[in-house]
């Protein structure tokens, strides 16, 4: 099962111009991340092109924000990072993580037909009987050049396609995996085509001076909602509700004293979720 994820098999699969065309497959890795991290730090010739894919079956280092953990059993998942070049000024860098939010639900609607949204800012979740379940992250990590521009940046994803429910990590937000939530298993490959397909197209769109805020903010399911914000790092949290989002991608609150905070990260929690 786990070797239809070779780059034989994915170049065969996939009808992308750019995106993946230099791609990585490895059967186990500490984290993806790091993995096309250290490709970019040898900064020799053969430097990695914008678009180079590394996917791994497992990862036994596997990051969230904040070095929390990502956990997904060998072979259940996809788990991979895609590097770009945008030099795109730095607040544009969280049109990355929306582009391929969006490229992400758009591929798990083509080949699961589930319903499926995105929890501000990074998470993938899908409606599960009665309440929305995490089925997938995002994690950015980018470098600026001296100007503050975007030089390179590191866009990874996980998403929970075949993980068993007994194997489904006990998190804080309920987890869920595509299998468990639609009640068959799901080709890996299918998907993870349909994601880097979109993925360029959704790139693409940016990279013409066009933010993704439009179509993505029409499928967070935070929105109108009583939310809890946690600040990431300052654990600071503020309550209100959450009315949208500006170009950037960064969450509009209005507290109850009726003032708007413009929040660019944190994690949120639903009120009535209590
Ligand atoms: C994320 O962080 O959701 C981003 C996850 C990104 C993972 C990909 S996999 C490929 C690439 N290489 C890496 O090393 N990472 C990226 P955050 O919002 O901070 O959420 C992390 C939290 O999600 C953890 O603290 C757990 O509570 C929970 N979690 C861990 N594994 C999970 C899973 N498989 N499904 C659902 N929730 C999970």
């Amino acid at each position: 099962m786990s070797n239809q994820l070779h780059e034989t098999a994915v170049q065969s699969a996939i009808s992308t111009r750019w995106l993946a065309r230099s791609y990585h497959y490895l059967p186990t890795v500490g984290s993806t991340n790091d993995r096309l991290k250290e490709m970019l730090a040898k900064g020799s010739d053969d430097d990695p092109p914008a678009g180079t894919v590394v996917l791994a079956d497992f990862q036994n280092q596997g990051r969230g924000r904040l070095n929390r953990s990502w956990e997904a059993p060998p072979g259940t998942s996809l788990l991979l990072s895609v590097l770009f070049r945008p030099y795109w000024p730095a607040k544009q860098a969280h049109w990355l993580t929306m582009a391929a939010s969006l490229a992400a639900v758009e591929a798990i609607k083509k080949e699961a037909n589930l319903t499926v949204g995105i929890k501000w800012p990074n998470d993938l979740m899908i409606f599960v009987v009665n309440e929305w379940r995490k089925a997938g992250g995002l994690l950015l990590e980018g470098s600026l050049s001296a100007n503050g521009r975007l030089e390179s940046a590191i866009l990874g994803i996980g998403m929970n396609v075949n993980i068993p429910q007994e194997q489904l990590p006990d998190a804080s937000t309920p987890a869920t995996s595509l299998l468990v939530a639609g009640g068959r298993p799901i080709p890996r490959l299918a998907l993870l085509a349909g994601f880097l397909q979109r993925l360029e197209a959704h790139y693409e769109v940016a990279e013409r001076g066009k933010s993704p805020q439009a179509t993505w903010v029409q499928q967070l399911i935070t929105l109108g909602q009583s939310v809890h914000v946690t600040h990431t790092g300052s654990g600071q949290t503020l309550s209100g509700r959450a009315e949208g989002t500006d170009t950037w991608g960064r969450l509009l609150l209005r507290d109850g004293a009726g003032q708007l905070h413009t929040i660019a990260t944190g994690d949120v929690t639903l009120r009535d979720r209590e």
